[in-house]
């Protein structure tokens, strides 16, 4: 793989308005995203919320190859989010779209704006379930394979659309 490029894990997911029109609305932007390609995405899940309310979410996971660093894709994720009206009102609220880097490469990073891994992510079947769809070896830096966490949530529910 050329070095200049890394592997970016995205996550995605929605719970308003037509949240799974949204999702693929938002799947087709990360394929227009610059110095990038999207190399896979997932199914769509539908998903209960986890630490939050509202309908059910809609999930999805898609791997990028991106030049970018890690907080210019955060900050062309964020710009997507808000194309689509993406508000902020209070953690964790009811979202049109939520777009997370979920990892990039191998990196720790850890800053005000940004943590990868995304701290969360080994305790959210909407994450874990995508992901292992489409790589069943990944590996979660500092944790290890992410199919070894799916055991301790699965009565999360999460139901491929
Ligand atoms: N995102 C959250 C909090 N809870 N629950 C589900 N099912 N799907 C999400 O995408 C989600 C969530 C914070 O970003
Ligand atoms: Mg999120
Ligand atoms: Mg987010």
């Amino acid at each position: 793989m050329d070095p200049s490029f890394t592997l970016a894990w995205i996550g995605i997911g929605g719970n308003l308005g037509d949240a799974r029109a949204t999702v693929n609305e938002a799947i087709a932007h990360l394929a227009r995203l610059p110095q990038s390609q999207l190399l896979r995405s997932s199914s769509l899940y539908r998903t209960a919320p986890i630490d939050s309310s509202g309908d059910d979410y809609v999930n999805a996971v898609a791997l990028v190859s991106t030049s970018l660093t890690a907080l210019d894709l955060l900050h062309a994720l964020q710009a997507i989010e808000l194309q689509h009206g993406r508000e902020r009102p209070y953690r964790n609220a009811p979202r049109t779209l939520d777009l997370d880097v979920l990892m990039y490469g191998d990196a720790h990073l850890d800053s005000t704006e940004l943590t990868v891994p995304h701290p969360r992510m080994a305790q959210r079947a909407f994450v874990l379930a995508p992901m292992l769809e489409i790589d069943e070896k990944v590996v979660i830096p500092g944790l290890g394979a992410a199919r070894d966490f799916l055991d301790a949530i699965k009565d999360q529910p999460v139901r491929r659309l």
